[in-house]
């Protein structure tokens, strides 16, 4: 499986991750697989590239069956409202997708089983009974989110079945410590069932050659990086199917409330929408799956990495006819103003919601997420951020440079695209400049870096400006009108170079400048290396490209998230009381006053705190959970309150004896519960 780096396809297939059709698109989605993939196929369609860009709703798997439990509805109901939001929302943002499918589609369904059975006949998976949890009240396995407890690696207390969000384990529901199902509230018991396991330790050999040799250094560092310390972890064999009646239906004899896992089918979900385009277009999907001719790329954020580089990968080759990805740009997070997008939180810019807000700015918002990118490390959208990027950037910059050439090319030759005269050197550097444009903006796009690329392309417009300001034509022109021509002929050169190679980031920009210049459709590489406005041709009057974002309708935007937080502190349900415990459970609790003596993060975790407290009774360390939330140093001194009489207990090695008391508020903030200093430590709560 050697794999040529620069190797030249005959075609690129390449995917953005399916959305969960359970809510609506944000900007931290956009900013992280959108927005970058639609900028790399608008730019391989103007190198003339066969390329077929893919997406659909994901609308299997727990989220949407919780979805649709919370709202009172069935999970139809749930995707079908998601689906065409989500679809429509992306089309009127301009994300160029050749065809945007759904997992619920007959299609899919006959796909993936497909893809199952194929494996499952050439013994590729394992057949394994098992003991799962089961909520006896309502009749049902609970499968991954269905199931909370604790987190046995953090002691996080709302661990789910498949995940601990706060240490980002991958667990399985029988590691999680007290284990709650979330139907019912009730504990649940042990059954015995039956599932389908992918062996994945069998494929081990093969991803390392695959991964850690071949890939090693064109794949991104945090993608390199997670797969090989999933490597090196040592890989197990993963159930494939669920006792869940929402999902693929298992495509074997007697298996009758089984699924396939939502991992499972949802990336196949790429190959079935290749197969519904093919056969609406009368196209050979095939080939764009199975031919190695074909560069197979994923976008996708980082929370998905293991499922492309690793699972996805596995049944493909498993399954025997496909090919594999030959990259998987994953981005890092989208934080705003601050704080983590969630959904749940409702903390987000949602999509569907700026579109109506900032009509016609698409592109300003294309612009702010391409160039906050988190392409190596999380990073920040702010609304701030956004005005001055709209005002200082797409206005002052590029608008500006085409708007003062479109007025002096009307004001001195009424329109008409003058002849240039003898080149100066200004002249030819600009004109060189440009040319060498295509090649550097392409390049970064190809090596998926997306915020250079863009910063280039400005680059370009800082360059026009630059040239024309020196130049100072209306200084010129009543003793020189011929130097004018020159000057303006390569201003329109800039403009038109600019009008095809912002095409992939700002398409709609793009669209109004080649109309205002009367530039028909180019192919890439012919911004710069030919004179595209010959001498005579006519231009349109300036029209304005962006306009002004004012202090008040961000303000407005600011007021609206800060409703939401205020919503969300208000109603949003503090948890319901737990059940009643007799009064002798209550005092068989011990809870004294102590301070806090010394405070240390605990190496290698992100969570824990290991502190050293003085509890009136003896000098103890108790581990607790906040280390993301308090600096050691600040903690020195503070007088606390301590459950003194907890089990002690071993955490990350580390015997933790008790347990501090703590507030949490909705947004997942800690804080002590401090009692007046002028109580003495070991003074007893009751
Ligand atoms: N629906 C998960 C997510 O939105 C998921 C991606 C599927 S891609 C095959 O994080
Ligand atoms: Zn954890």
């Amino acid at each position: 499986m050697s794999i040529q780096h620069n190797k030249k396809y005959k075609r690129h297939t390449v995917t953005a991750a399916l959305p969960y059709a359970n809510g609506p698109i944000h900007v931290g989605h956009l900013a992280g697989v959108y927005v970058p993939a639609d900028i790399y196929v608008r730019y391989l369609r103007l190198k003339g590239e066969d390329v077929i860009y893919i997406c659909g709703s994901d609308e299997h798997g727990v989220p949407i069956t919780i979805k649709a439990r919370q709202e009172g509805v069935s999970p139809q109901q749930i995707v079908d409202k998601y689906h065409e939001l989500i679809k429509v929302s992306f089309m009127e943002f301009g994300i160029s997708f050749d065809v945007y499918s759904r997992t619920s589609d007959p299609v899919h369904h006959e796909t993936a089983a497909g893809v199952f059975r194929t494996m499952y006949e050439k013994g590729a998976f394992v057949e394994k009974d098992s003991e799962q949890y089961y909520d006896e009240e309502n009749r049902q396995f609970l499968a991954d989110r269905y199931i909370t407890g604790i987190c046995p690696h953090c002691s996080y207390e709302k661990a789910y079945g498949d995940q601990c969000e706060n240490c980002g384990t991958s667990l399985s529901p029988t590691d999680l410590i007290n284990p709650r199902s979330m139907l019912s509230g009730n504990k649940p018991v042990l059954k015995k069932t039956r599932h389908w396991y992918l062996p994945l330790d069998e494929h081990e050999p093969m991803l390392r050659k695959w991964i850690l040799e071949s890939h090693k250094h064109d794949w991104k560092p945090n993608v390199y990086g997670q797969c090989k310390s999933w490597i090196d972890q040592g890989l197990q064999p993963r159930a494939v199917t669920r006792d869940l009646d929402w999902g693929v239906k298992l495509p074997l004899e007697n298996t009758e409330g089984k699924v396939l896992y939502v991992w499972f089918d949802a990336p196949i979900g790429y190959i079935s929408a290749t197969r519904e385009w093919g056969e609406t277009h009368g196209k050979d999907w095939e080939k764009y799956w199975k031919d190695p001719e074909s560069k197979l790329v994923h976008f996708i954020g980082k929370d998905n990495i293991v499922f492309h580089c690793i699972i996805f990968p596995v049944m493909l080759h498993a399954e025997g006819s496909y090919i594999l990805p030959e990259n998987v740009p994953a981005n890092e997070f989208l934080n705003l103003e601050g704080d983590k997008i969630s959904t749940s939180r409702n903390w987000a810019v949602w999509l569907h919601e700026y579109l109506q807000d900032f009509p016609g700015k698409q592109d300003v918002l294309r612009y702010v997420l391409c160039a906050a990118a988190p392409e190596t490390k999380d990073n920040y959208f702010t609304l701030k951020d956004f005005q001055a990027r709209n005002n200082n950037e797409l206005l002052a910059i590029f608008g500006n440079f085409v708007n003062r050439t479109l007025v002096l090319t009307h004001k001195y030759f009424d329109g008409c695209v003058p002849k240039a005269g003898q080149l100066m050197d200004a002249d030819r550097e600009a004109l060189e400049s440009l040319a060498g444009f295509p090649g550097i903006i392409g390049k970064n796009i190809e090596q998926y870096r997306f915020r250079e690329a863009l910063a280039q392309m400005m680059n370009l417009a800082r360059l026009g400006n630059r040239y024309l300001t020196e130049a100072e034509p209306w200084k010129v022109f009543k003793e020189n009108p011929a130097r004018v021509q020159t000057v303006l002929n390569t201003c329109l050169q800039l403009c038109a170079g600019m009008a095809l190679l912002a095409e992939p980031f700002l398409p709609f920009t793009a669209k109004k400048l080649q109309a205002m210049l009367n530039l028909e459709a180019r192919a890439w590489d012919q911004a710069g290396k030919q004179e595209l406005l010959g001498p005579g041709h006519r231009v349109n009057k300036a029209e304005l490209l962006f306009e002004k974002i004012e202090d008040v309708q961000i303000r407005a935007q600011v007021d609206k998230l800060l409703e939401t937080r205020k919503n969300n502190n208000q109603g949003q349900s503090a948890p319901p009381v737990k059940p009643p415990v007799s009064f002798d459970a209550f005092s068989a609790m011990d809870i004294r006053v102590a301070t806090i003596l010394e405070a240390e993060k605990v190496p290698k975790t992100k969570k824990l705190m290991k502190i050293r407290v003085d509890s009136g009774l003896d000098r103890r360390t108790v581990v607790s959970g906040i280390a993301e939330y308090f600096e050691p140093e600040a903690l020195v001194g503070k007088k606390v309150l301590l459950l003194a009489n907890l089990e002690p207990r071993k955490i990350k090695g580390i015997e933790s004896h008790g347990m501090l008391l703590m507030a949490e508020n909705n947004e997942g903030a800690l804080t002590f519960v401090i009692p007046e200093e002028r109580f003495e430590n070991g003074s007893p709560i009751s």
